[in-house]
């Protein structure tokens, strides 16, 4: 496979309701689309990377010019390009995880489109859907926090994710349980707090919480290994967790018992797999985690989600949760669960008329004859 053609879309597709994390607040999502052409296939996928860089140091504007100016390039003119390439050919630009995620997906997707292959298949799925949990921002008051935790439980969510903070952590924790009893609750604090907070943070002990995601910042592995120590709340890893090799080495370092899995944050949905399984060798479980995709980045992450070493619940939502209109068929959990797509490559494709509302700047990058 060669690439004969490449573009870079940028799109403003606004949240149905603001989603604040301990990094900010989301009202709209900055979406990067790359559509590669090649004479066997098209393909598509969606960067995760966010407007700011608040979540990792990747955002949107800086993932866009790296794709164009630096990663592309190297894969031009490879005549027999495919998705295992991908990762050693750019290997010399360092970092730019999420950038070189979205280029090894396209390649990927038309890799398979033209091979009839479903994402699912290439990866080894075996499960038909994935269970669907949702990711609930922090809220200004606990009634309305309790407000939309009703509704997602109402939707069919089959777990709920609290984000936390220092301030806005106890008290909604202990007001969800109130409510809603022993439904799958699990908290995300997206390196919030430090070491001094670890005794604190053993408070949520009582309220048998499926896990505790990314409490300090995401080089502190010792930190993490320190608080598990201490709590009986299994501790998760989601932004420390960047390789393989980052998640072998803090299992080992006893940091955490769970893994948060997102291609983009690891460089690839090859890389991914390796780290599901790294954490199966390990005896850790892991899910799917999430970057408020659209339903191209959505439709990849379903299919990984699939494969049998995920056994906690997903933050793969449906698409109403995020957007009043997505750019692909809306996702819709069924009885908590969302069905993995089917066709060949990722499955979906973008629809015109949704992709030309929300588009705001396109970028074909040139390939060399
Ligand atoms: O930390 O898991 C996170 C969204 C954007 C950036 C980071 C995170 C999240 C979420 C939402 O929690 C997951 C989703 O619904 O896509
Ligand atoms: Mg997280």
């Amino acid at each position: 496979m060669k690439i004969e053609s490449a573009e870079l879309l940028r799109l403003e597709v606004p949240l149905v309701a603001p989603f604040r994390t301990s990094f900010g607040t989301q009202t709209r999502r900055d979406v990067l689309l790359l559509h590669l052409v090649t004479a066997e296939a098209e393909g598509w996928a969606e960067c995760v990377a966010m407007e700011d860089p608040l979540y990792s140091s990747e955002y949107t504007e800086a993932a866009h010019r790296v794709i164009a100016d630096h990663l592309l390039p190297r894969l031009f003119g490879i005549p027999d390009l495919t998705a295992a390439g991908v990762a050693p050919a750019l290997a010399g630009v360092r970092g730019h995880r999420m950038a070189k995620a979205a280029v090894e997906a396209a390649v990927l997707d038309a890799q398979l489109r033209a091979a009839g292959l479903s994402l699912g298949e290439y990866l080894g799925a075996t499960q038909p859907q994935v269970v669907s949990g949702v990711s609930v921002g922090i809220h200004d008051s606990l009634e309305s926090l309790l407000g939309t935790v009703a509704g997602y439980l109402a939707d069919g969510y089959a777990r709920i994710k609290l984000k936390i903070e220092p301030g806005w952590d106890l008290e909604p924790v202990a007001a969800t349980r109130r409510e809603f009893g022993d439904i799958p609750l699990q908290v995300d604090a997206n390196a919030a707090y430090t070491r001094s907070h670890a005794r604190h943070l053993a408070r949520l002990d009582e309220f048998g919480l499926l896990l505790i995601e990314q409490p300090f910042d995401e080089e502190d592995i010792a930190a993490h290994a320190e608080l598990s120590r201490i709590v009986t709340t299994p501790v998760c890893l989601d932004e420390s967790i960047v390789s393989a090799r980052a998640a072998f080495d803090a299992i080992r370092a006893g940091a955490c018992s769970v893994v948060n899995i997102k291609p983009g944050r690891v460089g690839g949905y090859l890389e991914a797999r390796r780290v599901h399984d790294v954490c199966a060798a390990a005896g850790v479980g892991v899910w799917a985690g999430g970057m408020l995709e659209t339903g191209i980045g959505r439709a990849a992450n379903l299919a990984l989600a699939a494969l049998p070493g995920f056994t906690l619940p997903s933050d793969i939502s449906g698409s109403a949760r995020y957007f009043a209109q997505d750019i692909t068929e809306p996702f819709e959990p069924v009885d908590g669960r969302i069905a993995v797509p089917a066709g060949p490559g990722i499955g979906v494709s973008p629809l015109p008329e949704a992709l030309a509302t929300c588009t705001v700047r396109r970028e074909s990058v040139p390939v060399p004859s």
